[in-house]
């Protein structure tokens, strides 16, 4: 069975992030410049902290591509960490323990079950995996998935509807691209921009609601037969998965706790063309499991970031003492980020599917059983 799969490696603070992407097929034309601008997306957003003017994200790929296209041997990229030149004695593979151990746990974080879990005495052990820098190989390994599905028509996108309370109207679905948060609703994100600045000076952090929509998907990703086939179980799985993300709805989502099956369901019509067409899409584009051909419509929820500035009672796992959680650097809010891996992982999820359907040799051989699987369900 054609499988796509992602491993990613690395420390925040260590020298490099790697990922490491099988499944590709052979002859897809890759576009460097557009796994770069979609790191830069996910370095913006007001509420970012200080290690963002540190770091310029660039991917360099060192395996499973040669003169521009894919291979079908596993690709892998790399991204340097710039901050490590402040780090190399703290972060060494080898050498003496440097530094002072981290030994206040902050609630919320992975640091206090991941010290017990992993036996470690410093918590630093555990944050610099569990840190959210590794979301930067997502986007790349999601990079690489994009132009995949791009290949199908497939194309994904994203947008913050929430961050802190203040909610964008949902119906302005495009506008104000130069938007520091990806919000669609310019007057919202100024409301947005004041809460952060105000959870900044509070020494707090916030948290909020991203959307990711996909459209062009294939009819019949994704499988009812068998629990751990069905698509929207891989979809919020993957989003689930994001460091900090605590809710994920497909669709409709929650709201269908109000809604009447009357009101729920996307009622079908022929058109004059003899096509199944829906005016509705409460079902965010999936059906028992399958994408349906509407647009695939997740949402996530965020929690605030753990590292607050005025920090939480915790406790010292050292000196077993009551303290003030530890502060590190660290963002106010980054949703608008989330929303960038948002994409990375939903596109994951879905190139996964496609190779799973259609099999994951050469571009040529999977367009082709695409273009002959369309025509056959037309
Ligand atoms: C993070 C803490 C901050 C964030 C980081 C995630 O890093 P630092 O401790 O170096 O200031 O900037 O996010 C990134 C580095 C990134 O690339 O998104 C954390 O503890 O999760």
């Amino acid at each position: 069975m054609a499988q796509l799969r992602f491993l990613s490696a690395g420390e925040s603070h260590g020298p490099v992030l790697t990922a490491i992407l099988e499944g590709v097929p052979a002859g897809l034309r890759l576009d460097l410049e557009k796994i770069n601008r979609d790191l830069a997306r996910r370095q913006q957003g007001y509420g970012r902290g200080g290690r963002m003017k540190i770091e310029t994200d660039k991917a360099e790929i060192v395996s499973g591509v040669r003169f521009g296209e894919t291979l079908g041997g596993p690709i892998t990229i790399q991204v340097r960490n710039a901050d490590f030149a402040n780090w190399t004695d703290r972060m060494a593979a080898f050498g003496a323990p440097a530094g002072e151990k981290v030994t206040a746990a902050r609630p919320g974080h992975a640091d206090l079950t991941g010290v017990r879990k992993y036996d470690r005495e410093d918590i630093r052990d555990i944050l610099e995996r569990s840190s959210a820098r590794e979301t930067t190989m997502r986007v790349a390994a999601g990079g690489v998935a994009k132009q995949f599905l791009a290949a199908l028509g497939v194309e994904i996108s994203s947008r913050v509807l929430n961050i802190g309370g203040v909610a964008a109207d949902a119906e302005k679905r495009s506008g104000n691209e130069a938007s520091e948060l990806n919000c669609r609703d310019a007057e919202a994100e100024e409301r947005m921009k004041e809460k952060i600045r105000g959870a900044k000076e509070a020494g707090d952090t916030l948290g909020g609601v991203f959307e990711v929509v996909a459209t062009g998907a294939p009819v019949g990703l994704g499988s009812h037969i068998q629990w751990d086939r069905r698509l929207d179980a891989q979809l919020a799985g993957a989003m689930m998965s994001i460091q900090a993300i605590k809710g994920v709805e497909i669709g409709e989502g929650f709201g269908y706790a109000t809604l009447p099956g009357s009101l729920a369901h996307d009622e079908m019509f022929y058109d004059e063309a003899g096509r199944v067409v829906r005016k509705t899409n409460h079902a965010g584009g999936l059906e028992g499991g399958m994408t349906n051909g509407e647009p695939i419509v997740v949402r996530a929820v965020m929690k605030p970031i753990p590292t607050l500035m005025q920090p939480l009672h915790s406790v010292d796992i050292a000196t077993k003492e009551a303290v003030l959680a530890s502060k590190e650097r660290s963002d106010v809010c980054a949703v608008s980020a989330a929303s960038v891996v948002g994409e990375a992982m939903t596109a994951l999820a879905l190139a996964a599917a496609v190779t799973e359907k259609f099999g994951g040799d050469s571009m040529r051989d999977l367009l082709d059983a695409v273009r002959a699987y369309r025509e056959r369900i037309q």
